[in-house]
């Protein structure tokens, strides 16, 4: 595989020894890990926290937000704007997952989601060449918060847009009415209240990433 993928010889020119030199940690980290069969470790329900972890609120403040009027917004690359409700989303088949949720800040904690799969989402409204682009770009309805995702993450089977916790509804403060979970990244890439979808060859503004944190920060 890693002689294979043409995006391979674009990061290198083209030949193969010097491949690995060129690939820093994380690129290296990053192709190890998303090969398509590389699944995050799983758990039973009963093992999933009742009482779970809420943790920042950044693009969650804006005093004029409706949730009512909420929709997710996605702009495919060839300009055609999609204006989705989330009962339009809840339509769709559902996935769960109970996986061990990071924070940088040093705590995990194992929880349950709900949503649709991100490639479910992507097939189901047509938006397969959008995602061909390198990058997904989320953002907050508001702009304060934002988040890239590189396409393989994004693409992960156990990517989802969650719209659930626990069997119920997400609550404001974890992201209603619907978040990113995705349990290839630490938390901050977990995207809370998505109002926003893009798709980008170049790598889309990212909140942590310009406080310090690693742009990709995948586990
Ligand atoms: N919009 C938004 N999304 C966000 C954040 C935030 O401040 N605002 N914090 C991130 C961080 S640091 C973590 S650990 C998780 C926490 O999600 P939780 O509050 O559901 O536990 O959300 C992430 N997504
Ligand atoms: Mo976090």
């Amino acid at each position: 595989m890693l002689n294979s993928s043409p995006e391979q010889t674009a990061v290198t020119g083209g030949a193969h020894k010097p491949l690995r030199r060129a690939l820093n940690q994380t690129e290296l980290f990053f192709r190890r890990i998303f090969s398509d069969n590389h699944l995050v470790r799983t758990y039973p329900k009963s093992r999933a926290a009742q009482r779970v972890r809420e943790n920042s609120h950044i693009g969650m403040r804006d005093p004029g937000f409706c949730i009512e009027d909420w929709r997710l917004v996605v702009t495919a690359v060839d300009g055609k704007q999609l204006q989705l409700s989330i009962d339009e989303i809840r339509a769709l088949p559902k996935t769960e997952i109970v996986f061990d949720f990071k924070c940088v800040e040093g705590w995990d904690q194992i929880q349950h989601w709900a949503g649709v799969r991100m490639v479910d989402f992507i097939r189901h409204f047509g938006l397969e060449q959008s995602a061909e682009k390198k990058y997904m770009g989320l953002e907050t309805p508001d702009g304060k918060c934002y988040v890239g995702i590189d396409r393989e993450s994004a693409l992960h089977p156990q990517t989802i847009l969650a719209y659930e916790m626990n069997d119920r509804p997400l609550t404001d403060g974890h992201g209603a009415p619907l978040r990113l979970i995705i349990p290839v990244k630490y938390g901050i890439k977990n995207l809370k209240r998505i109002g926003t979808m893009n798709f980008s060859d170049g790598r889309p503004r990212d909140y942590w990433a310009e406080q310090g944190y690693d742009y990709y920060s995948g586990l």
